[in-house]
């Protein structure tokens, strides 16, 4: 154990400077005329919130208190993610015919550990969870295999801690970048995770708190699937009968993402075959 101890505001900081550098080069793309259409219709959605529920000057205090501290807590990311997000997924993959998407959430690093065809992600000697083979092939929406396919991978902890954003987890800890072999297949060998309970303890939890919500997301599996000529899915995938599957917080589950792992042909754990088909670019 380290001394140091996994707070919101210690992954909100990570999540914020993650999301920073990979965000700077989207700063100034938008046009005037959308701006002006879409914040006129956001401010007058929120007016409309502030008649019908007569908000009192103490609840208006009270949310721009709330609001300061999501920023100092480093909580944009994550309040963004939880909240928004599967909306803004829901109409960006609407008309896609292969592989379902889902949210990424704040957790996303790329550079991870590559490898190629089959591999265990990097995990400690004593990592804890039941072994999981999660395996599957990559296509074209007409089911040829692609190959040098990406499917890049990572998930929390089986205490809910995701590497480098929660402190004492190695660097890459079940995060990889797996590449398809010749005839489109992948075999990625992890630890199943276990339900997770977003960071609670700071703004975002203090919402969740006030509002009698609860913090839980489904166990879930988070990748990036891409080849050459391809559009790129992020996806999440959760596991049938776990539990929050019907009630996740961040409302990214969809039925075609839940996976009905099998015990594994090695004896040990479990395994489940996924395929992912990818829409043309
Ligand atoms: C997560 O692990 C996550 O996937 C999302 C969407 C939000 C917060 C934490
Ligand atoms: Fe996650």
């Amino acid at each position: 154990m380290t001394s140091e101890t996994a707070t919101a505001a210690g992954s909100g900081r990570n999540a914020t400077e993650t999301f920073q550098k990979k965000a700077r080069d989207a700063a100034g793309t938008v046009d005037t005329a959308r701006v002006d259409a879409v914040a006129r219709d956001a401010l007058s959605a929120l007016h409309d919130v502030i008649r019908r529920h007569r908000l009192t000057y103490a609840e208006y205090d009270a949310l721009k208190a709330w609001l300061i501290r999501v920023g100092q807590d480093g909580e944009w990311p994550l309040f963004l993610d939880v909240f928004i997000e599967h909306v803004v997924e829901d109409v960006a993959n609407a008309d896609r015919k292969g592989a379902v998407g889902s949210i990424e959430g704040p957790y996303y690093v790329s550079g991870g550990p590559e490898f190629t065809g089959e591999g265990t992600l990097p995990m400690r000697d004593d990592e804890a969870g039941t072994p999981f083979l999660f395996q599957g092939t990559v296509t074209d929406l007409d089911g040829t295999p692609i190959d040098g396919a990406v499917v890049d991978f990572w998930q929390a902890d089986d205490a809910g801690y995701y590497s480098q954003f929660a402190p004492g987890i190695p660097e890459w800890n079940l995060r990889g970048v797996c590449r398809t072999a010749a005839d489109g297949t992948f075999k990625i060998h992890t630890i199943k995770p276990a339900p997770y309970m977003i960071p609670h303890d700071g703004a975002t939890g203090a919402l969740i708190e006030a509002a009698g919500w609860h913090p839980w997301r489904p166990a879930h599996l988070h990748l990036k699937v891409s080849a050459p000529g391809k559009q790129l899915i992020t996806s999440q995938l959760y596991f049938e009968g776990g539990e929050y599957v019907g009630d996740d917080v961040a409302q990214a589950v969809k039925p075609d993402l839940v996976l009905h792992p099998v015990p594994a042909e090695s004896g040990t754990g479990e395994q489940v075959t996924y395929d992912f088909a990818l829409d043309p670019a």
